[in-house]
């Protein structure tokens, strides 16, 4: 179990492209939920962040570019069964609220990275927050999406 979840977890930094940087950042930015027996794993990172990476990183391309403002953020989920395996033909959106706003919905993007797929999308993160980020994840052959609510403070 333990190992399965390490596993788990180093997918989620090597899908946030932060292996070379240790692992105390994506403990810092990584959140884990549970829904309807499907793991949820969510980050956020600045996206400046994600440009310093090297020039061969996918992340450079996806999502239109990557954008250099203080104020952009990359939000990434990935999504795994019961049985641990990989979800990667989910439709997925994000929405991006400070707390009493509407937000910014978004849909996630398929991120193919070192083999894995996550999910993710840039967005705009003006406010001091605290922000609330949810995810809604519709898996295929299912009714009604599967939702994840974490919180967000900038710092
Ligand atoms: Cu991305």
């Amino acid at each position: 179990m333990l190992r399965q979840l390490l596993q788990k977890r180093h997918a989620l930094v090597l899908a946030l492209g932060l292996a070379a940087s240790g692992t105390a950042l994506a403990v810092e930015t990584g959140l884990h939920q549970v829904v309807d027996g499907i793991d949820v794993y969510y980050g956020i990172l600045p996206a400046k962040v994600a440009s310093k990476h090297p020039a061969t990183h996918e992340e450079k391309t996806m999502h239109g570019g990557v954008p250099t403002g203080k104020d952009d953020y990359h939000v990434l989920v990935a999504l795994f069964d019961r049985k641990g395996a990989r979800i990667t033909d989910a439709q997925v959106k994000a929405t991006v609220a400070e707390l009493g706003m509407a937000g910014t919905r978004k849909k996630l993007e398929p991120m193919r990275i070192e083999d894995t797929v996550s999910f993710g999308n840039y967005f705009a993160l003006y406010g001091e927050g605290p922000y609330r980020v949810t995810i809604e994840a519709q898996l295929p052959g299912t009714a009604k999406p599967v939702e994840a609510v974490f919180e967000y403070r900038r710092r």
